[in-house]
């Protein structure tokens, strides 16, 4: 056999949410707490606003520039497209993946804005499949109890309750929703125990790629 299939491949997991729900922290507790147990694993964030298409989508996020929606949505697709073959190399060389938002932020947040949803979804189409997601659920009235949300362009009220509504209609069977209403605590402990038993199922399924 080739040295590669000796090799067991990582598992890509997602945690997606609102602004405010605790998606970072929780993803970067969760990183902390693989590599302790010597689960070699990389935190990465979308959108990567350190690349060329990165900073674009933040001079837009940070109200500098404008661009029509659909264009901005290309580009939040790119930002993620660019990504795939370093991800697939890590995952396919043993390395676990714990991603901030991925492609249902990219639908939600363009088709919270009144785009199509099935064109939302085609750019995006063909990229790395998640093993599991991980939906950290927050009431907006509790979001906006942890000190309200930021200045940037989608944090706003009406924009995370239609955006909240979009991420309930994505749901699929890679989905477990996370209550987030919880003591930072309790989430992590319910993440860290989903993320395992994902880890132990995944070893004899393949890479997928829709
Ligand atoms: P963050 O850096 O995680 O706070 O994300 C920045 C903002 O951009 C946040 O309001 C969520 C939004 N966002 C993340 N990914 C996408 C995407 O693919 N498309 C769109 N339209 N918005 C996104
Ligand atoms: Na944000
Ligand atoms: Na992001």
């Amino acid at each position: 056999p080739k040295l590669a299939n000796m090799v067991k491949r990582g598992a890509l997991i997602v945690l997606e949410g609102c602004d405010r729900s605790g998606k970072s922290t929780q993803c970067s507790n969760l990183v902390n707490y693989l590599t302790a147990c010597n689960i070699d694993s990389k935190l990465l964030k979308f959108p990567d606003r350190t690349t060329s298409t990165g900073q674009m989508i933040n001079s837009y996020l940070t109200n500098a520039t404008e661009l029509n929606d659909q264009a901005v949505h290309l580009l939040f697709s790119a930002n993620r497209w660019e990504a795939m073959d370093n991800m697939r190399s890590m995952l396919l060389s043993g390395t676990t993946l714990v991603v901030d938002r991925y492609v249902y932020s990219g639908v939600a947040f363009t088709a919270a804005k009144g785009l199509d949803m099935n064109w939302c979804k085609q750019p995006d189409v063909g990229l790395l499949t998640p093993d599991l997601v991980l939906f950290l659920d927050l009431p907006i009235e509790a979001a906006e109890q942890r000190g309200g949300f930021g200045e940037e362009r989608y944090e706003k009220r009406e924009m995370q309750i239609n955006v909240r509504e979009l991420f309930l209609q994505l749901q699929d069977s890679l989905w477990q929703l996370i209550d987030a209403n919880r003591t930072m605590q309790e989430i992590e402990m319910d993440i860290r125990q989903r993320v395992l038993s994902t880890l132990d199922t995944i070893h004899d399924k393949p890479l997928k790629q829709d």
